[in-house]
């Protein structure tokens, strides 16, 4: 793990810095003219993100654990080499690439925005949870919007299928006040009835817990925040699934590192390559699967 020292001398910018952050672990600070934002190198984590003139894009929990190894509540959490829970007991739910350190690899500043690279191959640990060899690529461009990009490359010899969710949370003012447009007649698979699958019928409005696996699309989502007196547009490629939770009140209640009333500020609008929509990768072969957030 390269010293703050070294991760400064290679890559800090006139915006870009490397600090010690919450619970010890590194962070990146971003505080570039077109916006804020801040990454820890824990899951390769975005915690924050805030365009100038406006409030903050990114709900973060006051609960959140900051420690290496466990994954952080809020932001923009990696979910990869699966999304949800895994087909074996002993296997991290969403995967093991949020709770993996990732390494800085790449940054860049230009007038308008900035950019940063990470990686994170496989090795004898990730081999114990799952025996394939990779290399994912994770890219972050922040300015006046934000791009998510992950890169997965098989270096194995043999294909394997990869499910991801870009499993962003998004700060809204009153999240029984919002109206998600861009779903509407798209099939959904209902995780909270043992999967049924039904037909959304026009916005998408929340006044109780909602989680939802939307799939064959690949349309924008559009976050209407009028308290807040803005419009979240959510564009995508590489995923034809879209994920919509709330936990709503009482498993907000059930989850240690969520504030009680926390679901009263956030909706999870997440970028996935889930159920059906898994990927086989051969080979040699890659996948993008990128998550664009802009500010209107
Ligand atoms: O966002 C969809 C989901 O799969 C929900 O079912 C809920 O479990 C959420 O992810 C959070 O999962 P986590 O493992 O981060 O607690």
């Amino acid at each position: 793990m390269p010293t703050l020292e070294a991760l400064n001398n290679h890559y800090a910018t006139d915006s870009i810095t490397f600090q010690t952050g919450k619970g010890g672990l590194s962070k990146c600070s971003i505080s570039h003219p077109s916006a804020t934002a801040e990454l820890y190198l824990n899951g390769g984590h975005l915690t924050h993100f805030q365009p100038r003139g406006h409030r903050p894009v990114l709900w973060m929990s006051s609960e959140s654990n900051f420690e290496a190894g466990k994954p952080i509540r809020g932001g923009i959490p990696i979910c990869w080499p699966w999304f949800g829970q895994a087909d074996q007991e002993d296997r991290p739910q969403h995967g093991f690439a949020r709770n993996r350190t990732w390494t800085v690899t790449q940054s860049e500043e230009t007038s308008d925005h900035v950019t940063l690279e990470l990686s994170l191959e496989s090795n004898d640990e990730t081999k114990l949870i799952w025996p394939h060899s990779f290399e994912l690529t994770l890219r972050f461009k922040i300015g006046k919007q934000l791009s998510i990009e992950l890169e997965t490359k098989n270096t194995s010899k043999d294909s394997f299928k990869v499910g991801t969710a870009i499993h962003t949370y998004f700060n809204v003012a009153n999240a029984s006040e919002i109206e998600l447009s861009g779903l509407d007649q798209v099939n959904y698979i209902d995780q909270l009835e043992n999967n049924v699958c039904k037909q959304q019928q026009g916005k998408i409005t929340i006044n109780k817990e909602i989680d939802r696996v939307y799939v064959d699309s690949g349309h924008q989502v559009s976050i209407v925040d009028r308290a807040m007196n803005r419009v979240l547009k959510v564009t995508k490629s590489g995923s034809q699934s879209t994920v919509v939770w709330n936990p709503w009140i009482s498993k907000a209640t059930r989850m240690a590192d969520f504030p009680d009333d926390g679901y009263k500020t956030m909706v999870c609008v997440e970028t996935a390559n889930a159920f059906s929509d898994v990927r086989e990768i051969a080979p040699g072969d890659n996948h993008l699967i990128m998550q664009t957030i802009c500010v209107e």
